[in-house]
């Protein structure tokens, strides 16, 4: 008789990371999502570095070989027309960069995870240091033209968090008179109510046709926009890869002119993100000059990005927010009566957010909140498989299955040793 060999996560999470590779780029998940998408990637090469170097450094290069004349890196590569994801390249109409892409970008993790894995080998790192320059400065003169500090978005999904709440209010000035008939391709393959609504596809298709009209000119986009806002999230991450891409400069003896203001200038910005009724770190939008009313976990990122001053406020929010739930940390604030624990970004809890949220934790000493976040984001996994997103009340699995980052992070973080803490025991 044959012997019987189990599978462990780490193979699990490492023959997800096979299955979604495209050669040399990886997709999140076949069918709902069929192409490369830029944080998704980035997450990706970190998981990969933890089996196959020259993978994880290939996911990067591919990346960056969409990267536009202007710096921009977009947040979606097409390399072909696959007609199970909508809006795809004919909609986009974005042929500004070397390859079919779209016209926004997403949260720039990048230069933190190449960091990351330059520790191991600095060598390889070189050929991304101006290429992370130019796209991070591009997120100065494109998204803060006024210079304030913060950095905006142009569309919800440049947040990488698409239906938070807090673009419900400012996408209402957005124009949907014009989008027409369309058929969205997700809710083929996930049930509706974890997908977001039909008003924000509306929103997101008008703000694709408001761009594409526009060809793409960002100083026109910014300028012009109906939605442009201020995201923590967006700020936080840039922020702390800004802080990564100055270490880079100096770890390959190539320093990077003027990063050093760059990171002054959104250190001081970040203060406006403050909400004192809140008690949090949240989204503002520039257009009105109001904050979004409630709590959600981009806020906790202050911590990954450096900015300690509210650590005390921050930590009692998390204690706050687990008073509600099973498992930490919701994308929204569980008390609210927007919180929806399966819905996309309006409740549900995220691999990848987790770990960000968690290195800051344990940056400022928060290690037994750093271990929870970790202990809990293993036991989803465990639990529910490697799915996209996961129920922060039932701790079900949500959206799409065999997911890249939710792998990637599990390889990463290295959660096949947490033991002895089962949140389902709870
Ligand atoms: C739009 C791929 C992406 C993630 C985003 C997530 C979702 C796309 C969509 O999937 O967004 O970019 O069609 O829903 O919100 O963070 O990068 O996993």
């Amino acid at each position: 008789m044959d012997d019987i060999v189990l599978q462990t996560h780490d193979d699990m999470a490492r023959e997800i990371l096979r299955d979604n590779d495209r050669g040399g780029h990886t997709i999140p998940t076949s069918g709902l999502y069929p192409y490369q998408w830029n944080w998704d990637s980035v997450f990706v090469s970190l998981g990969l570095a933890e089996f196959d170097m020259n993978r994880a450094w290939r996911e990067l290069a591919t990346l960056f070989e969409a990267q536009w004349p202007d710096g921009m890196l977009p947040h979606i590569v097409f390399r072909e027309d696959n007609p199970s994801y909508f809006p795809g390249p004919p909609v986009w109409q974005a042929d500004n960069g070397p390859l079919s892409s779209s016209g926004i970008t997403q949260p720039p993790v990048a230069a933190s995870a190449i960091v990351d894995l330059a520790r191991r080998d600095p060598e390889r790192a070189r050929p991304f240091l101006r290429k992370l320059d130019a796209w991070h400065r591009w997120f100065h003169e494109a998204r803060d033209p006024d210079g304030l500090g913060v950095i905006a978005i142009t569309h919800p999904w440049e947040s990488g968090r698409d239906n938070l709440p807090d673009w419900d209010a400012p996408g209402a000035a957005i124009n949907v008179a014009g989008v027409g008939d369309y058929n969205r391709r997700d809710t083929d393959m996930v049930v509706a109510d974890m997908r977001p609504g039909k008003e924000d596809y509306d929103r997101y298709l008008a703000l694709v046709r408001f761009g594409a009209k526009r060809k793409w000119n960002q100083k026109i986009i910014s300028a012009e926009s109906p939605f442009f806002v201020a995201d923590p999230g967006t700020t936080a991450i840039l922020l702390r890869s800004e802080r990564d891409l100055a270490s880079l400069g100096r770890l390959l003896d190539e320093p990077v002119c003027g990063v050093e203001d760059r990171i002054a200038r959104l250190e001081s910005g970040f203060d406006r993100f403050w909400n004192p009724e809140v008690e949090n770190y949240c989204a503002y939008d520039l257009r009105t000059g109001k904050h979004a009313a409630e709590a959600t976990s981009a806020g906790f990122l202050a911590l990954y990005a450096g900015v300690t001053k509210k650590t005390g406020e921050l930590v009692r929010q998390l204690e706050e927010f687990d008073r509600s739930v099973e498992f930490m940390v919701p994308s929204f604030d569980p008390h609210s009566p927007l919180f929806d624990h399966r819905r996309y970004w309006r409740g549900p809890v995220w691999a990848h957010v987790n770990f960000m949220i968690a290195r800051g934790l344990s940056d400022v000493g928060e290690v037994a909140w750093a271990n929870r976040l970790r202990s809990d984001t293993a036991a989803l996994i465990r639990n529910a498989g490697f799915t996209e997103y996961f129920s922060p009340l039932s701790g079900e699995g949500c959206g799409g299955g065999n997911f890249s980052w939710t792998a990637a992070v599990w390889l990463a973080w290295k959660l096949g040793e947490v033991e002895g803490f089962d949140r389902w025991a709870k």
